[in-house]
């Protein structure tokens, strides 16, 4: 074999294995569950956090027009919610979610909920802003951990789930972190009368957070910062 020929079949290898690893930098990562066992064939998508369950699901279908996300859909969700925002990826890493009309009162009857999916998060860093008022022992705020609320889990303040926390009142609480989790949720509903301002809440997720199915989030849009 002659050292041209050499040559050649050294820089095709180097070529092929250059192309290989743009590729395998660019193209989707291999996301989707290998058995779906999201509800009604919802897409399903890995999650390898450790401790966590192994999947979570984009719930497009399943009563959420705004798509949000979860395990099971949130069948046993407060079936009174008006408005599920979900997002997942790496567009998810920081933003902000404030109540409808802030810093103008939000509105009586209104219950939200948003769920964040942050592959490869350590931890997620909330901060408010002001003004922030919620009608005291009426309204409530919950931020926590997870990708599912069941209110059975909140009816008692003092003992809230572990890496929960409540909001109502006025004055600005103080920023926290919720450490060891890539997932989250804001839940807010107010009652059937007197209203304030409401809240704003930025959040950053800390940690090697990975760029996952991007047009994934086509299904979400751009809604934080305000639920319609
Ligand atoms: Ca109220």
């Amino acid at each position: 074999m002659s050292s041209q020929v050499s040559e050649n079949i050294i820089k095709l290898f180097v070529f092929f294995f250059l192309v290989y690893v743009a590729k395998s930098q660019t193209s989707e990562p291999d996301t989707l569950c290998d058995i779906n066992t999201c509800p009604n064939d919802e897409r399903c998508l890995r999650r390898d956090g450790p401790g966590n369950l192994t999947f979570v699901c984009e719930c497009v279908q399943t009563r959420a027009r705004d798509g949000t996300m979860g395990h099971n859909c949130f069948k046993n969700n407060d079936p009174v919610h008006s408005t599920f925002l979900g997002c997942y990826g790496k567009a998810c890493e920081r933003g902000s979610f404030s109540s409808p009309n802030y810093p103008q009162d939000y509105e009586t009857r209104d219950k939200t909920f948003m769920a964040l999916y942050i592959p490869h998060a350590k931890s997620i860093f909330f901060d408010f802003s002001s003004p922030f008022c919620i009608e005291e022992g009426k309204d409530e705020l919950y931020v926590g951990s997870g990708l599912e609320i069941y209110f059975g889990d909140i009816d008692d303040l003092d003992n809230l789930p572990e890496n929960w926390y409540h909001f109502d009142g006025s004055g600005v609480p103080s920023n926290f972190t919720l450490q060891g989790t890539d997932t989250t949720f804001v839940y807010f509903s107010s009652d059937k009368s007197t209203v304030c301002e409401g809240f704003n809440i930025t959040w950053e997720a800390q940690g090697k957070t990975r760029c996952l199915l991007p047009n994934t989030l086509s299904n979400f849009g751009s809604t934080f910062g305000r639920v319609e």
